[in-house]
């Protein structure tokens, strides 16, 4: 399903260098700027990509309609005021194209490319204890021998394409919306059927809803939407948030999900009417804050998780009207609390639905069985003929991009093997039995989910740097979680998240959206500045969760 010019390597493609300190798997917001950091370190430091460009999701991600549900003037790196400033946004939640572009700004900037190997993925890694290194091999035939692997692989880049039998039997265009191809799709005029209602198949049906013959959309789970208010930025606007630079670095790292806002008011404080007036007040915003940045007690109090689902619920029935796509859209007492699963923002989602040429059908009680030459069949046998499939239906999140690389550790543990039976992390950064392998985007971190990506990532990289330099400092080759180490930082994590309402949740939050998956939630649940200060004292003590040695033969050996 793969799009032939996302992948095939191009003549002038870089090969790998043979030996390295840092290998780095991903050119994305996590990989360039681990690359870059390391650079600046004098490691001898190279990054891998799958992809034909940088950009990672928003490479991949090119689906119609798709876009930041952060602001952008957030979702920034905030590492160099000039880097920050010197990049203009056209309005408050831009689009994929413009986020794209943005990174190559990056790139170009920083001058990543040079050291960026293209169209090339990495597909086997063994270590190898006698020297302390990592044997990474490509699929375009590179080996390389690194002292650490870095996998900046993105916590939502493993789509889960093949979700129903008889999908290659279609006549028509099937695409996974994570593997969009580069150059689109023409949909104009065509019976287009979209699966999945998550936060990337809201964008697509709420886009392309008017340029298509027919849209079909099959609705399993409803989902809690909250308008998205998206200005158009100009230079007072630009003016206005570059100006704020000191303030949102200072603040932004240490809000509960990196976000430039927190939770502000206590529930049990409020009448009711007050209540009320902080929800109608947040809710106008146009932004994830109602999420975000209301109530804490929403994660963690049945009742006010039912009295905010109920306000949601609420404006999202005003807006709907008809009785029908009441029942299909919107969650219901019961199913489950509003922002116990990722909450999408949407720009006239719910009225594409009142559109004559859009169907909705509920797939709940009468489930998709399988893809046929035509279309989608139902298991009650309706067939709902289309000219193109839409798969918005998710991903392998957290453990899946890693757990599809072949990588073995100590005494030949296999990660996919180790993460099929339970996924388990040490600070979501690395996995015992795995030394000298970085993770970010990881599950039992706040980046495996709950968090302003860019926040986590430059967090997170941030940490593995200061590490490697520390061990340099100390003499150290090696760094691997203890076993011991792992256990505290799992009961920990299961502590915080299982006394959350998300632990409750059938998501991909939680990994239910992946049969067979281990059940847990993905991200850390303590929240984002709380997981900064835990891994600052960690390195700060010594790194007492992880053991730290020197290779006893020469590493050339
Ligand atoms: P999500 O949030 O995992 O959504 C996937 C959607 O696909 C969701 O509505 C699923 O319904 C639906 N789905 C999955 N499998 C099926 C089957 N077999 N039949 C019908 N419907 C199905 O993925 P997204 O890409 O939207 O978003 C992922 C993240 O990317 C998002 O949270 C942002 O952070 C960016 P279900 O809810 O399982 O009933």
């Amino acid at each position: 399903m793969l799009d032939a010019h996302q992948t095939a390597a191009s003549a002038d493609r870089k090969a790998v260098p043979a030996r390295l300190d840092a290998l780095v798997i991903g050119a994305g917001v996590a990989g360039l700027y681990q690359l870059h950091q390391l650079r600046e370190m004098g490691l001898k430091t190279h990054a891998c990509d799958t992809a034909s460009d940088v950009g990672g999701t928003w490479y991949w991600n090119r689906y119609p309609g798709a876009k930041f549900d952060s602001e952008a003037y957030i979702y920034q790196y905030l590492f160099d005021e000039q880097l920050y400033k010197g990049w203009t946004w056209s309005e408050r939640f831009p689009g994929q194209p413009e986020i794209e572009r943005w990174l190559h700004y990056i790139a170009d900037t920083l001058d990543l490319r040079r050291d960026i190997s293209f169209s090339t993925k990495v597909v086997k890694a063994v270590f190898n204890d006698a020297t302390g290194r990592w044997t990474v091999e490509t699929d375009q035939g590179d080996v390389i021998d690194t002292q650490f692997l870095i996998g900046c692989t993105g916590m939502l880049s493993a789509p889960l394409e093949d979700r129903f039998p008889g999908q290659s039997s279609f006549r028509g265009e099937i695409v996974h919306t994570g593997r969009y191809p580069k150059g689109g799709l023409s949909l104009d005029g065509k019976r287009v059927a979209v699966i999945g209602t998550g936060a990337t198949g809201i964008q697509v049906i709420q886009t392309i809803a008017p340029d298509v013959a027919h849209l079909t959309v099959f609705v399993r789970t409803p989902q809690y939407v909250l308008p998205m208010k998206n200005p158009k930025y100009g230079p007072d606007e630009a003016r206005w948030y570059k100006g704020r630079f000191d303030e949102l670095k200072a603040n932004i790292p240490h809000t509960f999900t990196g976000f430039e806002y927190d939770f502000e008011n206590t529930w049990a404080e409020l009448t009711p009417e007050q209540r009320r007036s902080v929800l109608e007040e947040i809710h106008a915003d146009g932004s994830l804050k109602l999420w975000l940045a209301s109530f804490a007690e929403m994660f963690f109090d049945e009742d006010v998780s039912e009295e905010i689902s109920e306000f949601v619920r609420e404006k999202m029935r005003a807006r709907l009207k008809d009785p029908y796509l009441i029942d299909i859209l919107v969650p219901k007492t019961g199913d489950y609390g509003f922002g116990t699963h990722r909450v999408p923002l949407e720009t006239g989602y719910l009225e594409t639905y009142l559109r004559d040429n859009v169907e909705a059908v509920s797939v709940r009680d009468n489930p998709i069985t399988e893809i046929v030459p035509e279309g989608v069949k139902l298991r009650d046998g309706t067939v709902y003929a289309v000219d193109t499939i839409i798969m918005a239906v998710g991903f392998d999140a957290g453990s899946g991009a890693l757990a599809r690389i072949d990588i073995t550790g100590r005494e030949g543990m296999k990660l996919a093997e180790e993460w099929r039976k339970d996924i388990r992390t040490t600070l979501g950064l690395m996995k015992f039995g795995f030394p000298n392998l970085f993770m970010t985007g990881a599950p039992l971190a706040p980046s495996a989910a709950l968090c302003n990506m860019t926040t986590c990532l430059q967090q997170q990289t941030e940490w593995i740097a200061r590490c490697i330099q520390d061990m340099r400092d100390s003499g150290k080759d090696v760094i691997e979680p203890t076993e011991a180490g792992e256990d505290e930082w799992v009961r920990h994590h299961d502590e915080t998240a299982n006394a959350t309402l998300i632990a409750k949740t059938e998501s991909w939050y939680t990994g239910s959206n992946v049969p067979g998956k281990p059940r847990r939630v993905l991200s850390y649940t303590g929240g984002v500045g709380t997981y900064r200060k835990k891994c600052d004292e960690i390195a700060a003590d010594g790194y007492p969760l992880f053991a730290m040695s020197k290779v006893a033969a020469p590493q050339d050996a």
